[in-house]
């Protein structure tokens, strides 16, 4: 039995690259060559959890994630410029592609936290800091910080997971200016997200995102406040000192976890299919987040 081809063909495009859930791809231009100033951005239906991508796909989440981001682009717009030209895009990718302007990327993950989890929990653990920046003695899975800290990580090749960076380091990297200025940006993207997302009763707990340089300034690339570059929290179950649930895979890693699903984690081996329903739960929190948070109906 085959599976489908993750990245199929699109005419009139060259594709690049696949992440995990992504493709990437350059529209031909009228010389006939792929165009080095455009990209096509594809969010796919595929999901990922512990590291795997997972069958079956969920349906529709690509056009939530893509319509989502592109809602925020727009809440954000007085905050930071970003990479959108169109929404024009083929048939075969409606609603789940944006062409974007090619950018030169900065060479950094750029992350801001709201609330302690994840790896920055666990460097914490080890040592009271988070990419060098030391922390109050006594917080928990879970703990609100006062301001969202900056917890840049390297830009791991495919694969292999991100290490985080010092500050130091990003300015090393990218140069003083450039690495406060993304900094700023980064965690005012965060904060701004957690005052619009806390209105519709869910929070957000860390965010990457990623920029270009235009003429010396930053622009916002990528995705952005998506499940997929996040993690959203119900708002309403918000309780320190254990781990949140999940607001979009709770469903899956749950039933990935349990005795039904017949996966031990630690075997290395590929999870089992996801069964109807934790799809169809799974692709309702999909929608749900777009509609709480957008406050209009997600049109398939
Ligand atoms: C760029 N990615 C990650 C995204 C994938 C991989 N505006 C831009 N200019 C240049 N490069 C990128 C972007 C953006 N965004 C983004 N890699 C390169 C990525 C989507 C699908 F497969």
């Amino acid at each position: 039995m085959s599976i489908a081809d993750p990245a199929p063909g699109l005419p009139g495009f060259v594709h690049l690259y696949s992440g995990k859930v992504r493709d990437l791809y350059a529209p031909i231009g009228d010389d006939g060559r792929a165009r080095e100033d455009q990209l096509l951005l594809v969010a796919s239906d595929r999901i990922s959890a512990f590291d795997f991508v997972l069958e079956p796909a969920i349906p529709d989440k690509g056009a939530v994630l893509t319509q989502l981001s592109l809602w925020w682009f727009e809440q954000l717009a007085s905050i930071v410029p970003n990479h959108v030209l169109s929404t024009d895009v083929p048939a075969e990718v409606a609603g789940r592609a944006v062409l974007v302007r090619r950018l030169e990327m900065l060479p950094v993950e750029c992350v801001a936290r709201a609330y302690l989890t994840g790896g920055g929990l666990r460097e914490y653990a080890a040592d009271g800091h988070v990419s060098g920046i030391r922390l109050p003695e006594g917080l928990v899975d879970g703990s609100r910080f006062d301001q969202p800290i900056f917890t840049p990580s390297t830009k791991a090749p495919q694969g292999e997971h991100d290490e985080p960076m010092s500050y130091a380091a990003v300015e090393a990297a990218i140069g003083s200016g450039l690495a406060a200025r993304a900094r700023e940006l980064t965690t005012a993207i965060l904060a701004r997200g957690n005052e619009i997302a806390a209105e519709r009763g869910i929070l957000i707990a860390d965010t990457k995102v990623e920029f270009g340089v235009v003429d010396g300034e930053l622009v916002l690339a990528d995705e952005v406040l998506t499940p997929d570059s996040s993690r959203f929290w119900p708002a309403d179950q918000w309780e320190p000192g254990h781990t949140q649930p999940s607001f979009d895979k709770e469903f899956v890693r749950e039933w990935l976890l349990s005795p039904e699903s017949g996966w031990d984690k630690a075997s290395g081996e590929a999870p089992p299919p996801l069964p109807e329903d934790v799809v169809e739960r799974t692709r309702a929190k999909y929608v749900e987040a777009y509609e709480r948070l957008t406050g209009t109906t997600f049109a398939r």
